[in-house]
């Protein structure tokens, strides 16, 4: 799919006018936006069609990935990645008079997630469609993403995200294949003459839920597959039942909020509403096209693999049961087997609060033939456990106790795969927290450790750093991130480490002017950039690089002729609404950042920049430029993490504790080349057997982190004495859940070890040189590659290119 400099000028005045009647000079930015973004749509278009029937006609089995969020960011210049256009499309632009970054810069952030789940998500579906295979990402049209975070008076507010305002001119809205799904009303089985029984849905409020479309291009392959969104709306002959505005609102909210507040009733309710709405509406839609194409759903585990991305979609398993039992009158036990054969679910977190469990009253009055099919499932677990394990296991494994539905015991007794998404997190799942599922079900259980898409956080974040390694190792790692490798054979190179000081000083200085324009702080840029983005979360401890900064600053406030390694401390992160502790701590670090950014005696040693409303756009500016990756969780609770791959691909140095893909990081790159402190998982799970972690102790034995803590409290940061107490408390009053305080000297001499290592540049060029040549190991290409082996048993597809070269044999 190239094209030639003059032809797509062409095109794209001629799109010009059709559009809007306007020449180059007369079009805004936003003109200039939509012209070549439909001009890019159009393109692609022939390729979206021909890989669609292309599945249809080879009968390829195809996957079917259904995620609660996808968090694919911004589209436009990945497209043109993907597509080959980039480069000539930059290059006609600038003769156009028109600078490409600006135009990208009007497209919204495309934030249908809320982090690391919704953004791996996003990833796999780039690198599905780039290995070719077959496959399609199923979920919902939020009208409002995830909210913008502005900060007020150092407090985070949270704003609307109406990134639907304008249009978007990405997706198409297919009416043809709209779909009905039914809520509420009253389930049951009705006798027939016959003796045979039959379920009723009686009464129940009926929504069609219309699909929008997305082309997922594949980076250079000619394959586009599809992500379906889907939004609700009344059904034209339903109209005369939704008389009042409160019911009409209730259809509008299915689809208007991104986790709608989950602390009332109503909200949660809402929340089981959205997650059956796209289950159903996905799982009708696949099972319609493979009947219309002729397949014979006695065997559709040859052709469909169904994907429950975390907990969220696992109504999947009856969803596709009901369809099957239900509408397509096949028996119960053949239903069954294809369904655990279809079905494949990922958890991604241990964290208790996010594995998901419903009161049975609400689930059944949310849907009151899903719940009758839940209770067979488990009614049907039980008895064929009965007699074969201990009464405890099945007491703790079953979908249904104490009025409680478990949505994870339904993904797994329901699926024939459980992942976790990093090595640590697997092995907890099989030897903690699902243990017992574990021993039920051993060969159900395996890892696949979390990739990242690296043509976005590479070719697309980092063009300086691309174009060194296109001079230094050649191209093929654009297309094999393994290939990255090569740049092994010049960690010892002066020229090449000299070259890569420079393309990381390009980016830091591009930061450094864009964190001066956002927030009028003026950063050192030859300092040490530390850089911690995520969500923010107690365990992922922002508080412990809060509590650093602090003991910083009281050092050199001590003994003002100090001198450290100049740093600036950078964050982004957004906490969730109803998160009052996580919000505390924004407002502290906005407070430290206004007293150390202000503090004239401090110069320019030590800088706080919080960067607003963070988002994949956001970290595409951030992560290029920055030194210091800051990984430290809790041992055990993150999962996997992502930013540590993106970063550490970026020529970063991971400063971690052992958790998550960390681990992985440590064991691809050698000790010598990350920084490691604080427990070990293993020292984590001691502390909780014995129950004899006491934070005071820690407090009480050390006068420098005394005088650290203190400060929260003492007035030291001005306008967050509420905060400072309620974070005190946290760690002294409620024993520290996290174990910051056990975790801060270690943390303090890795952050020593940090500075020291940074002052010998020539050492920490070799080290980041190492990351970058060893981050090829966590492409997303190969994480899906697994899946698609491993799990969902499905094979790349024929090119477009090569289906054209048959059809004209
Ligand atoms: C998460 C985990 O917390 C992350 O560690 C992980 O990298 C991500 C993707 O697997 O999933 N789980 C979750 O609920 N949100 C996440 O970011």
């Amino acid at each position: 799919m190239t094209i030639s400099k003059e032809l797509f000028k062409e095109k794209f005045m001629d799109m010009l006018t059709e559009k809007y009647a306007l020449s180059v000079e007369e079009a805004s930015p936003y003109d200039l936006y939509t012209t070549l973004a439909t001009l890019i749509r159009a393109t692609y278009a022939k390729d979206w069609g021909i890989t669609r029937r292309a599945y249809n006609t080879t009968h390829e089995k195809q996957v079917y990935y259904f995620s609660i969020e996808f968090l694919p960011g911004r589209m436009m210049k990945s497209n043109l990645l993907n597509m080959g256009w980039l480069d000539t499309v930059e290059a006609s632009l600038k003769d156009l008079g028109i600078d490409l970054e600006d135009i990208l810069e009007i497209e919204p952030d495309m934030a249908l997630g809320n982090g690391g789940l919704g953004r791996l998500a996003s990833c796999f579906m780039d690198s599905i469609a780039s290995e070719g295979l077959p496959g399609n990402g199923n979920g919902i049209r939020y009208k409002y993403g995830l909210f913008k975070q502005k900060f007020i008076d150092g407090y985070q507010v949270e704003l609307p995200n109406e990134w639907l305002s304008r249009g978007n001119t990405w997706e198409v809205r297919r009416d043809s294949k709209a779909v009905t799904v039914k809520f509420n009303g009253h389930a049951y089985l009705k006798e027939l003459e016959d003796g045979s029984l039959v379920p009723i849905h009686e009464n129940p409020t009926v929504v069609r839920a219309i699909p929008y479309d997305t082309g997922m291009v594949g980076y250079q392959n000619g394959t586009v597959n599809t992500l379906r969104l889907w939004d609700a709306e009344i059904p034209l002959e339903e109209e005369i039942n939704y008389r009042s505005i409160q019911q009409r609102r209730e259809i509008e909210d299915l689809t208007s909020v991104l986790y709608p507040d989950d602390s009332n009733e109503a909200g949660r309710r809402l929340r089981l509403m959205q997650e059956y709405f796209f289950v159903s509406a996905g799982t009708q839609s696949i099972i319609r096209h493979f009947k219309a194409n002729g397949y014979n759903l006695n065997n559709i585990d040859e052709y469909v693999a169904i994907h429950i991305n975390d907990t969220h979609p696992a109504m999947c398993v009856p969803e596709f049961m009901r369809i099957l039992v239900d509408e397509e009158q096949m028996n119960w036990e053949r239903a069954w087997a294809l369904t655990i054969k279809v079905m494949s679910y990922t958890n991604h977190t241990i964290l208790a609060e996010a594995l998901e469990k419903w009161p049975v009253e609400m689930l059944r009055s949310v849907q009151p033939r899903i719940y009758q099919i839940i209770e067979e499932i488990d009614r049907r677990f039980v008895e064929q456990m009965t007699g074969t394990i201990d009464w405890g296991i099945i007491e703790r494994t079953r979908i249904i106790s104490n009025g409680i539905v478990h949505m994870a015991h339904l993904a797994i007794i329901g699926s024939h795969s459980t992942n976790g998404v990093a090595k640590l997190h697997s092995d907890l799942l099989k030897n903690v927290v699902l243990h017992d599922f574990y021993r039920l079900y051993p060969s159900r259980f395996n890892n696949k450790t979390n990739g990242i898409a690296e043509r976005r956080w590479m070719q697309l974040a980092n063009p300086t750093l691309s174009h060194l390694l296109d001079e230094t190792i050649g191209t093929s790692w654009r297309f094999e991130a393994s290939d990255l490798y090569l740049l092994m054979n010049y960690k010892d190179d002066k020229k090449v480490l000299h070259a890569l000081a420079k393309a990381k000083q390009v980016n830091k200085t591009r930061l450094a002017k864009f964190i001066e324009k956002e927030t009028g702080v003026i950063v050192n840029d030859h300092a040490i950039f530390d850089v911690q983005i995520k969500r923010l979360h107690a365990y992922k401890r922002q508080l412990l690089n809060l509590l650093h900064i602090i003991k910083l600053y009281l050092d050199l406030k001590e003994d003002p002729k100090k001198k450290i390694q100049p740093r600036v401390f950078i964050f982004g992160a957004k906490a969730a609404p109803s998160y009052h502790y996580a919000k505390a701590i924004i407002k502290v670090i906005n407070e430290l950042a206004n007293l150390i950014n202000n503090d004239e005696s401090i110069k320019d040693q030590l800088k706080i920049v919080f960067l607003e409303n963070y988002s994949v756009s956001l970290a595409e500016k951030i992560i290029p430029a920055a030194d210091v990756s800051e990984q430290i969780s809790l041992a055990s609770k993150e999962a996997s993490g992502t930013s540590n791959m993106k970063l550490m691909l970026n020529g970063a140095i991971t400063l971690a504790t052992l958790d998550g893909a960390n681990i992985e990081i440590r064991d691809a790159v050698g000790d010598d080349n990350i920084v490691i402190f604080g427990l070990t998982e293993a020292e984590v799970y001691a502390y909780y057997e014995q129950a004899n972690y006491r934070a005071f102790e820690y407090y009480e034995s050390s006068v420098e982190l005394r005088k650290v803590i203190d400060a929260l409290i003492d007035g030291t940061i001005p306008n967050s004495s509420q905060e400072g107490i309620e974070i005190y408390d946290s760690l002294l009053k409620y024993n520290d859940e996290f174990f910051v305080l056990r975790d801060f000297a270690d943390y303090v001499a890795a952050q020593e070890k940090v500075a020291h290592l940074y002052s010998d540049q020539e050492k920490w060029l070799k080290m980041s040189l190492i990351n970058i040549a060893n981050a090829g190991r966590f492409s997303a290409d190969d994480t899906v590659k697994k899946y698609a082996e491993d799990i969902w048993r499905i094979k790349p597809n024929k090119t477009p290119q090569q289906v054209k070269d048959e059809t004209h044999d």
